[in-house]
């Protein structure tokens, strides 16, 4: 597996983009809201460390993962935005309905980077338990908010 013993949160500042002016949204999924606080924190302090305004991040909450697809367009539709980031966390349940919040929110997302022109990051942990989910969102494997984060930036200023 891809992130045994990494820790995702490492970055290095000097290769990333300023981020002062920038303005990003960031949507929250309150399912998991333990593990996307966790997420949400990493994100916001990213951006922060990476000279990015408080005043020009607004934040919204959403239901669950799949509405994140909504929040995001909705968003996007309504405030001037360089980036959004979607955060959720998804945890596998004894049903199939795991796997299609999984795929609906993962498809719902890829089609807003399609059809917008606001880079759309894909913030949604997708895990089988809730340890798992712990060691992501700012635990032993660091915090996928902030791996968020810094695609959102490299996202924002993309050609530039
Ligand atoms: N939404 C999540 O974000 N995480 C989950 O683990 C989850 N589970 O397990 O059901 C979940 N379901 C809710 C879904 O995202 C929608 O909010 C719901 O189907 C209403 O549209």
């Amino acid at each position: 597996m891809a992130t045994v013993n990494k820790n995702l949160s490492v970055y290095d500042k000097a290769t990333i983009p300023n981020a002062n002016g920038l303005r990003f949204g960031i949507v929250v999924s309150e399912w998991n809201s333990e593990i996307t606080e966790g997420l949400c924190s990493g994100a916001f302090k990213a951006l922060l460390d990476c000279g990015a305004q408080e005043s020009d991040i607004i934040r919204w909450n959403v239901p669950g993962s799949f509405e994140l697809i909504f929040g995001s367009k909705k968003m996007i539709n309504s405030h001037k935005l360089d980036a959004v980031i979607a955060i959720g966390s998804v945890i596998q349940g004894e049903t199939k309905h795991f796997d299609f919040v999984c795929e609906a929110t993962a498809q719902g997302i890829k089609d807003l980077n399609i059809t917008t022109n606001v880079p759309v990051i894909f913030c949604v942990l997708t895990d089988n338990n809730m340890q798992q989910a712990i060691d992501r969102s700012g635990g032993k494997h660091g915090n996928k908010g902030t791996e968020a984060a810094i695609a959102a930036i490299k996202m924002a200023v993309l050609g530039s």
